[in-house]
């Protein structure tokens, strides 16, 4: 069965592959799995439809049949455990890939979603000139342990796996990828899975949405 996922009718992204629907499009690229995508508007996102579908009023979703799951994190897991090519086989190293996308979720993307909603909506604050520089040390941190552990290796932990997709992800938000690139090893990673192919086919396919919307 062909899975649905929902993303934004008009990115404010501009089709960059920042909303949260990118990686689960990515993922899906990965393991060849085709889907559709039903596209919202974000007054649509905040009606009983939508949220039934996902309780806070946001994309992405997936449905399947009579499965609706949301969170990307889990939707992304859903589709590794479900296919093959996103996480290994050995039971070891599935628990270490599936450490890896936690860690991204929840130790990484914290702190770089900070400096984000500190530059974006917090400059006019009396306290932001200072708050920010330590914001951008606590983001640095988390990066000098990643590349650390990462060394030369080019995935976190043996092959590619979604969790060095999500990992990725998180790298390239605004506020993470500057950071990131202070770090030879850490924008080579990022690199690497940008250049993936299944990489560029979910790229292609928000920015198709965006293009469209915009003209
Ligand atoms: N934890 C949830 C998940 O991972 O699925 C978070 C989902 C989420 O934040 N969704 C956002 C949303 O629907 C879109 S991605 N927001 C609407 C709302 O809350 O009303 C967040 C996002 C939006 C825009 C950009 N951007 O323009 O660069 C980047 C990321």
């Amino acid at each position: 069965m062909t899975p649905t996922i929902t993303a934004f009718e008009s990115s404010p992204d501009r089709g960059r592959g920042l909303a949260r629907d990118f990686p689960v499009r990515w993922a899906l690229e990965e393991v060849g799995q085709p889907y559709d995508v039903r596209l919202v508007s974000f007054a649509e996102m905040k009606q009983p439809a939508h949220l039934a579908l996902q309780p806070f009023g946001q994309i992405p979703t997936y449905e399947e049949g009579d499965l609706a799951v949301f969170e990307s994190g889990a939707i992304i897991l859903h589709i590794a455990q479900t296919h093959t090519g996103l996480l290994p086989a050995d039971a070891d190293a599935r628990a270490r890939a599936i450490a890896w996308m936690f860690a991204a979720k929840s130790t990484v993307e914290p702190v770089i979603v900070e400096r984000e909603t500190a530059i974006l909506f917090e400059r006019d604050k009396a306290w932001n000139e200072e708050r920010l520089p330590m914001l951008g040390d606590r983001v640095r941190a988390r990066l000098d342990a990643l590349s650390k552990r990462l060394g030369d290796a080019d995935w976190l932990d043996g092959a590619f796996s979604a969790g060095d997709l999500l990992m990725i992800n998180v790298l390239r938000r605004p506020a993470g990828r500057p950071i990131a690139e202070e770090f030879p090893n850490l924008a080579a990673y990022v690199a690497r899975g940008e250049a993936r192919p299944a990489f560029k086919r979910a790229f292609d396919g928000q920015l198709a949405v965006f293009e469209a919307a915009a003209n």
